[in-house]
């Protein structure tokens, strides 16, 4: 079996960002794709990206919620990052000129005033280290055609992230249970999705553990003033020209964001 070139996978999904353009899944081009060789051409490509200026804002959780685990058929969570220049404010709006086929998602966010880094890393834990909790939308934009792909695909493409768009309001970790922050996501003003908290396996502050326990295994942490995306409450809805996505958190406040 030939190894794989994680430099070359990582260029050519760096040409999907900059091109907008919809690839063939890397596994449909080699004979395996470990996920171990996933998260090496994740690297990768963050490495191109920070090489090019950026810098990092946070991390993310992907599929960790079963509705969208059963939207994407992929049964695992997956990990990725965020780099800073992906980040927006609370009711921006999105040119798709730069996006190739996103979607949008609601999803819980921790703001975290202390360094987390795994082994051991637990949901107490979590909470210590986390300044605040606020509510987000995550436009995903995976790289690959007809946004098909499988776990070790799109863990190579960085968990398809794109923007964050970031509430402005928020509150301690404990001010309230997270599993019960109850979440309603709007397109255009009609209701296309409605979960709690307790969708992110059961715990969203579990969620963000299992991160701080993965990025440990490379010897890397989670740092202060980073943004943590636990993940999609719901399954992600088409981001499409004159879309305005809401999502309505009780006690978080809401966000939006469009579509121009
Ligand atoms: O943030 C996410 O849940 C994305 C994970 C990758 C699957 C997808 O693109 O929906
Ligand atoms: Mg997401």
């Amino acid at each position: 079996m030939t190894a794989i070139d994680h430099a070359h996978w990582a260029a050519y999904l760096a040409a999907g960002v900059d091109e907008r353009l919809e690839l063939p899944a890397i596994t449909k081009q080699v004979d395996e794709l470990s996920i171990a060789d996933a998260y090496a051409i994740q690297a990768a490509l963050l490495e191109l990206q920070l090489g090019r200026g950026d810098t990092l804002a946070g991390a993310k959780l992907g599929l960790t919620s079963v509705a969208k685990q059963e939207q994407m058929g992929v049964s695992e969570p997956c990990y990725g990052w965020v780099p800073a220049s992906t980040v927006v404010a609370n009711g921006a709006t999105i040119d798709l000129a730069e996006l190739i086929h996103p979607r949008c998602e609601p999803e819980l966010v921790f703001v975290l005033a202390q360094d987390l880094a795994g082994p051991g890393v637990t949901a107490d834990d979590v909470l210590d280290a986390t300044a605040k909790v606020v509510g987000g939308i995550e436009i995903i934009d995976s790289r690959y055609e007809a946004f098909s792909f499988t776990l070790p695909d799109v863990i190579a493409d960085n968990t398809s992230a794109a923007r964050v768009v970031l509430g402005t309001d928020g509150i301690g970790p404990r001010d309230h249970d997270l599993a019960a922050i109850e979440c309603w996501f709007d397109i255009n003003g009609e209701q296309v999705g409605e979960a709690t908290g307790a969708a992110l396996l059961g715990d969203p502050a579990t969620c963000v553990a299992h991160l701080a326990n993965h990025v440990g295994q490379a010897g890397l942490k989670l740092e202060a003033g980073w943004h943590i995306l636990a993940g999609a409450v719901t399954d992600a809805k088409p981001f499409t020209a004159g879309t305005t996505a809401t999502a309505r958190y009780s006690v978080l406040g809401d966000v939006s964001v469009t579509a121009v």
